[in-house]
């Protein structure tokens, strides 16, 4: 990683992990990987995002709404709190989407800061050029997110052993890396970017 590098992790919430509304398999696998990739870029003094999904009870993107999915990630709700095993560094920056009742809003350039700013408008302030990306779920969240990143001209280092995927059809998560990478991503690992050190 280099200077004007940040890292986000992408909705590693109750709701998305073993046991609970919208389970992603092993979701809560990703957990201590990502803490160990927290504490790497806190050190180097590099940005931390953490997106949570935050939808309104009522919305387009429930069954009940005409959705594909069942409730979770309600505002404000024990299935909407970070996973307790996350740590979450001093500094992070929170991020939510999916408050719009009308829209899925899988993608964190749909996000906003609790002070109201864009997640695009936050990054260019901190000089954030290059996103590394882990969390959940790969088919959905992490992949709308690296998608619109490349779009934007961001470069972007995909986290494979710190994403894991819903697989609402086996092969989604499959399908969806073979996309991210096809459209510029890069892959990488924890090793890899502890030996990268800050360039
Ligand atoms: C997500 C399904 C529904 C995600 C959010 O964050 O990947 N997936 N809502
Ligand atoms: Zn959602």
């Amino acid at each position: 990683m280099e200077r004007g590098s940040a890292l986000i992790i992408e909705d590693v919430q109750n709701d998305f992990c073993p046991g609970w509304n919208l389970a992603v398999p092993d979701g809560d696998q990703v957990v201590p990987v990502l803490n160990r990739y927290s504490e790497l870029f806190r050190m180097r003094g590099l940005p931390v995002y953490a997106s949570r999904d935050w939808h309104p009870l009522n919305s387009c993107h429930f069954k009940a709404g005409g959705g594909a999915w069942p409730v979770h990630c309600v505002q404000g709700t024990d299935g909407a709190r970070f996973h307790p095993g996350l740590r979450l560094p001093d500094g992070i920056l929170i991020i939510s989407k999916g408050m719009d009742p009308e829209k899925d809003g899988y993608s964190s350039f749909e996000a906003f800061m609790e002070n109201g700013d864009d997640f695009q408008s936050s990054l260019r302030q901190r000089g954030v050029r290059h996103l590394y990306v882990g969390g959940l779920a790969t088919d959905y969240c992490v992949k709308n997110t690296v998608l619109d990143a490349l779009r934007r001209g961001f470069a972007v280092t995909l986290l494979i052993d710190a994403v894991r995927g819903v697989d609402l059809t086996p092969g989604d998560a499959e399908t969806a890396i073979r996309e991210m990478v096809e459209a510029g991503a890069q892959v990488s690992c924890l090793n890899r970017v502890v030996e990268e050190g800050v360039r």
